[in-house]
This record gives structure tokens, sequence and C-alpha cells, in this order.
């Protein structure tokens, strides 16, 4: 087995949330993979024969492990190497505050958000009956943020990475509404607004955003980040 092959290999979809924080953590760690990226329709046999629960991210260590939740890819990055100081220490409250946060994007709030983008499948409310349900979490983050620079505090961590990719999709379902301009309307959320440009423009964020062609069992191997 040469060395490429030993590298834990990341099944990834360059628009999934999931995938996208997985990645930035993986960046951030410094740790390198090898990059497989899937088309959601023709998820690779190679990767369901992983993680037959057919979700991005998924990560197989070189052990043979299988990581196939985007939070434990993060946990398992970060335990690695976590040279920004991104997760907090366990049991602290910084740490049970981020989880709680995390736990409520990834739940109610995801729920909120798949139901305002894909609308027309819900017609029992209309969009914007979603979007304000949805909104009220993000109104409670922009209150967070109103404290201090970043979800946690005065510097970015675990929370503002793994929810960030959540906060950019809804965003990006009617981005005129959201950006709207504070001299039309008060801006909904500028806190928030400008929490997300500044992951946006970050290098990090446009680092882990690169295009890859659909993997292919013949490649040479892409290595990440
Ligand atoms: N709980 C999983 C959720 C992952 C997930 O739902 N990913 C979506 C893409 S954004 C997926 O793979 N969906 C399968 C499909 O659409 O076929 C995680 O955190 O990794």
């Amino acid at each position: 087995m040469n060395n490429q092959a030993r590298l834990p290999v990341l099944y990834s979809f360059r628009r999934c949330p999931y995938a996208m924080r997985a990645r930035m953590a993986l960046a951030c760690s410094r740790i390198t993979v090898e990059l497989r990226e899937v088309v959601l329709r023709e998820m690779p046999p190679a990767m369901l024969a992983c993680s037959p629960k057919a979700t991005v991210p998924v990560l197989v260590l070189a052990d043979g492990r299988v990581l196939e939740e985007s939070r434990d890819i993060i946990d398992w990055a970060l335990s690695e190497n976590d040279p920004e100081g991104w997760m907090p220490a366990a049991e602290s409250e910084a740490y049970s505050t981020a989880m709680r946060l995390i736990d409520e994007n990834d739940g109610a709030f995801k729920e909120q958000l798949d139901r305002y983008k894909y609308a027309v499948r819900y017609p029992e409310h209309p969009a914007g009956y979603y979007r304000a349900r949805g909104g009220a979490f993000l109104k409670r983050l922009n209150d967070r943020l109103g404290r201090h620079p970043w979800l946690l505090g005065d510097r970015m961590t675990v929370a503002d990475v793994a929810i960030f990719p959540f906060v950019r999709q809804f965003a990006h379902v009617d981005k005129p509404w959201f950006d709207r301009a504070p001299w039309f309307d008060r801006a909904p959320w500028p806190r928030l607004q400008q929490w997300l440009d500044r992951q946006l423009q970050s290098e990090l964020f446009t680092s882990v955003m690169k295009k890859y062609p659909q993997w292919q069992e013949s490649d040479v191997p892409i290595r990440f980040p």
C-alpha cells in the first residue's frame, strides 16, 4: 500500500452544508485527506459499501473506521489537531452552549429551513411562514452576535463553523430579502449578516469551496486541503 492509499478518504458534495462544515474542520486541522466528490443521486458503490446510510459527508479513516456524521468528522479532526482552538474544553459552559446551538441548528432550524427552501412541497403554509419560524433561531444568533463578534465570544469556534453553512443556505433562498438594504427597511439581522459575510469571504471558506469533478474509481487521488 502506498502513502496516498493510507490517507483518510472523504466522500463529499461541494454544496452540502454538512460536508462544508466537515471540510472546514479538516482544513483547519490541516489533516490531508483524499477527497472524492460525489453526486447525490449517484452515490459511488465504494462509498455505499462503507456507509449504506448513503449521506455525505463520510470519512473513512486509514484504520478502516467510518465516520458518517459530519459532527463526528469535526470532532475527530479537531481531536487530532485544533490549532485555532475551535473546540471548547469538554464540560466547559462554552462547550455545552456550542453543542446546544448546533443541536438546535441541526434539529428545529434545519426542519424550517427545508420547508422554507422547498415550500412548494409543504403547501399547508406559505414560504414566509417557514421563514419566520426559522428566523426565530436566527434572531437569537443575531442577539448573541450583538454581545461579541462570534457566537461564543471573541474567537471563531466550532459553533460558528457548524452553523454557518445552514445560515448561508437560508440566506440564499431569497438573497434580496435577506440582504434588504437598511435604508429601505431595517435589516432583519444586521450582525448575523456581517457574521455570514465575514465567513463567506474568509480564505478558509473559499478554500473548501473549490470545484472538483465527480469522482471515478480510476481517478488519480485528489488531496485535500
Ligand atoms: N446527519 C448527517 C446528514 C447528512 C446529509 O443529510 N447530507 C445530505 C446532503 S446535504 C445527503 O447526503 N442526502 C442524501 C441524498 O440527498 O440522497 C450529517 O451530519 O452528516
